[in-house]
């Protein structure tokens, strides 16, 4: 088991890429706190663990309010003692060019994708480090790499999020805390439903997939699997990275 010991904050796991993480890291041996805004999914999520035979708890958080982060490291501090993961999962979009966004649309989807791993990471790293080290992992995407029609917002808080990776890694280097984050393709899952609405005609529908060579798009568990290598000792030496798992989209 790859994360056998290991203890696992997942934010966002009631549903997409982060339940399906949730259920990969537990079946690799992971004590889950599986974190969600929605109480009722990340309880779904939860029984699923446990129907896996997989140990986890639930906590409700907003990762945009600083003093709900702070509970939800310390109880889990307080129910398992350490913390060795945080995988900053929780992420929004908002469809629109900058002629069309909001600007309350705006400070939301930054909220939620870059301030989210200001406030879980700050809170969870003196936990790390009193347990020796940790591996903190992100998500970028390939809209914080290229531009994509109709998301600024979201790309410009991707793009964020993919240098913020990188300061961290710097930053907490010498604490043998690792930082990376995932660059995702257009991954199915609930997230991503709003933009491919966008898509209302057959021809916008296969120029869309046409971005992505290898004639797909992502499932939860292809992203899901690149979190669990960037959470395990197999990742040892890597940090800083950006692990680009998009189908090729971004090779083109
Ligand atoms: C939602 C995820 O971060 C990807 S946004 C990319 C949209 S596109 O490549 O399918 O146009």
């Amino acid at each position: 088991m790859r994360l056998k010991y290991k203890v696992a904050i997942i934010t966002g796991s009631g549903s997409g890429i982060g339940k399906a993480a949730a259920l990969m890291f537990a079946r690799e041996g992971a004590k889950v706190i599986v974190a969600d805004i929605d109480e009722a999914a990340a309880k779904k999520t939860v029984e699923e663990i446990k129907i896996q035979g997989g140990e986890s708890t639930f906590f409700q958080v907003d990762v945009t309010k600083e003093l709900q982060v702070k509970q939800m490291i310390d109880v889990t501090e307080e129910r398992f003692g350490r913390l060795d993961v945080l995988f900053n999962n929780a992420g929004m979009q908002n469809i629109g060019s900058i002629l069309e966004v909001k600007e309350e649309d705006w400070n939301k989807v930054f909220d939620v994708n870059v301030k989210s791993v200001f406030f879980c990471s700050r809170h969870a790293v003196p936990l790390m480090i009193r347990n020796g080290g940790g591996s903190i992992i992100n998500v970028s995407s390939v809209a914080g790499v290229v531009g994509v029609p109709k998301l600024a917002a979201y790309c410009a808080a991707k793009g964020a999020v993919a240098l913020l990776t990188k300061n961290m890694a710097l930053d907490l280097a010498s604490h043998k805390i690792r930082v990376n984050c995932l660059v995702p393709g257009t991954t199915l899952t609930p997230l991503i439903q709003d933009l491919l609405k966008t898509d209302d005609t057959e021809e916008k529908r296969r120029a869309r997939l046409a971005k992505y060579p290898i004639g797909r798009y992502g499932n939860p568990e292809d992203i899901a699997a690149a979190a669990l290598f960037l959470a395990s000792d197999e990742a040892s030496f890597i940090t800083g990275s950006s692990l680009v798992v998009d189908g090729g989209m971004t090779a083109m």
